[in-house]
């Protein structure tokens, strides 16, 4: 069996509010996941408010593709009565040394982790960073380096400060750029010579489907969120071109999710909505890792009359500043048809019909690993920059075992097949993948549900739907596939 690459990044994601817990410890702020409530597979999260003009609470839904507006006078808060799974989480603030040490033992050259910027600059736009945040991080990275372990870093994964939401409607304000980018520079120089990868904003097309989750956006109209997006590709252009003055030997990320849309039919008219579908995820990585708006979006804009708050320099800006490589998260396809009366595919943050050619996790995701080598294809032919596949990996719901393990074989099965697939984009397509980090590589919360039952580790942490639980790490039978992956190079899937 073919290796993979020598230099090839093996390693596992994770990200601060999905993990750490410590939600208020040594400083830190809150930040727009600690409002967040726990959901199921078929209930879904809530984002508490509060009137303070009247004392009234209440909350909205965060269901995929539904709009979420705040009422009037609402903002978003922690309200007593919900359980917010982020608060907890699955401790690592003060597991840190053993999980490293757990991923030192599979072999891990990267660990992707985010830095929670509310712990750095508790409201956001606070004068000066909080020391005790800024201590965390170098414990962590330092624990990382004993093992030989790069970390590669998340500025903003799903966790904006909350107090940017509520003062200044968060990005679709351009004072919003001016606060990352002075955070970004912080840990920048702080962590010169720990941190050589960095990515800007998780699954950055994620804001157009949740504004609030992904950006921290209290409106969802269409002109918020092609505001909210410019201004995340300006803070974005701004970081890179900090970074390389800071230090030439950092590189600084996009991070996509990308999840191709297949049409269902040879029908043209699906052919072309599946096309139109893929440009919408696209778009992010034209302007952010391309250098440029495609034609078609000033087009919709202008159609709808979204009028960016925008300046002639910003154009320069971005073609001048684009990202150093593009990463992504892919765990499924989604299909897309014109036809009426097909089967709508569940739990799926793309939306889409199901595809009859494919198998379902339990939470209505597709099971394709083709899906892989077929994204890495279309970034490759359109941007041939250095490609990152930083999430990936299958949510299940794992049980210990009489024997006390836990013999995840679905896990183990969807990862032969994915790496395969990632395999054959290398030696097959010859196209430049870095590196791989498996989403979840020790359990935490789930984004989508809030849920723990939702697993993607090699790692079991005991701790359940309702917080309880030991917090006990115990490897699954994937911790020993996945070590001998690594080991052998993917030879020995
Ligand atoms: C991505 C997010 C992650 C992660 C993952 C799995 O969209 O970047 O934060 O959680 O999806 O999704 P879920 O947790 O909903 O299963």
């Amino acid at each position: 069996m073919t290796e993979f690459p020598k230099d090839f990044l093996w390693g596992g994601a994770t990200a601060a509010n999905q993990y750490e817990g410590a939600y208020l410890e040594d400083g830190k702020g809150l930040s727009t996941s600690d409002v967040m409530t726990n959901g199921s597979h078929t209930t879904p999260r809530k984002i508490t408010w509060i009137k303070p003009a009247t004392g009234e609470t209440g909350y909205v839904e965060m269901a995929f593709g539904k709009s979420i507006n705040f009422p009037k006078d609402a903002i978003p808060a922690v309200v007593d009565g919900y359980y917010y799974p982020s608060h907890t989480a699955t401790d690592f603030y003060h597991h840190y040394q053993e999980d490293i040490k757990l991923m030192a033992e599979m072999g891990f050259k990267y660990f992707r982790l985010s830095i929670n910027w509310a712990r750095i600059f508790p409201n956001g736009d606070d004068a000066e960073p909080n020391e005790q945040g800024l201590e965390f991080y170098d414990k962590v990275f330092d624990e990382c380096r004993k093992y030989g372990i790069e970390p590669l870093v998340t500025l903003s994964h799903y966790e904006t400060p909350l107090n940017l939401s509520i003062k200044y409607n968060s990005w679709t304000n351009r004072k919003v750029i001016d606060f990352f980018v002075k955070y970004a520079k912080t840990v920048m120089k702080r962590y010169k010579g720990k941190v050589k990868y960095y990515l800007t904003f998780n699954e950055i097309n994620c804001m157009s489907m949740m504004p609030f989750v992904a950006a921290g956006l209290l409106t969802d109209d269409d002109e918020s969120k092609a505001k909210g997006a410019h201004n995340q590709f300006l803070a974005s252009a701004l970081t890179v071109k900090a970074a390389h003055e800071i230090d030439p030997e950092i590189k600084v990320g996009q991070m996509l999710a990308f999840q191709p849309f297949y049409a269902l039919t040879a029908d043209p008219k699906d052919q072309l909505a599946a096309l139109k579908a893929n440009d919408w995820t696209l778009f992010y990585s034209d302007v952010q890792t391309g250098g440029r708006y495609p034609d078609w979006i000033l087009k919709e804009y202008e159609e709808k009359g979204i009028k960016l708050d925008d300046q002639p320099e910003d154009y320069e800006l971005l073609a001048k500043y684009p990202a150093d490589f593009l990463s992504f998260s892919c765990y499924a396809s989604s299909t897309i048809t014109t036809h009426d009366g097909q089967e709508v595919s569940g739990g799926n943050l793309m939306g889409g019909v199901t595809n009859p050619y494919l198998k379902t996790n339990d939470w209505g995701w597709a099971i394709d690993p083709d899906v892989l080598r077929i994204a890495l294809n279309i970034l490759w032919d359109r941007y041939h920059k250095p490609l990152w596949i930083v999430e990936n990996g299958i949510g299940v719901k794992d049980q210990i075992a009489e024997d006390g393990h836990i013999h995840d074989k679905e896990r183990i099965s969807y990862l032969q097949q994915n790496l395969a697939s990632m395999r054959d984009a290398i030696s097959l397509d010859g196209i430049d993948l870095m590196g791989y980090t498996m989403w979840g590589c020790i359990d935490l919360v789930s984004a989508g549900t809030g849920e723990m039952r939702k697993r993607y580790g090699f790692v079991y942490v005991d701790r359940d739907d309702k917080g309880e639980g030991t917090l006990k790490r115990i490897p699954k039978d994937s911790f020993y596939w996945y070590k001998k992956v690594i080991a052998s190079r993917g030879a020995d899937l």
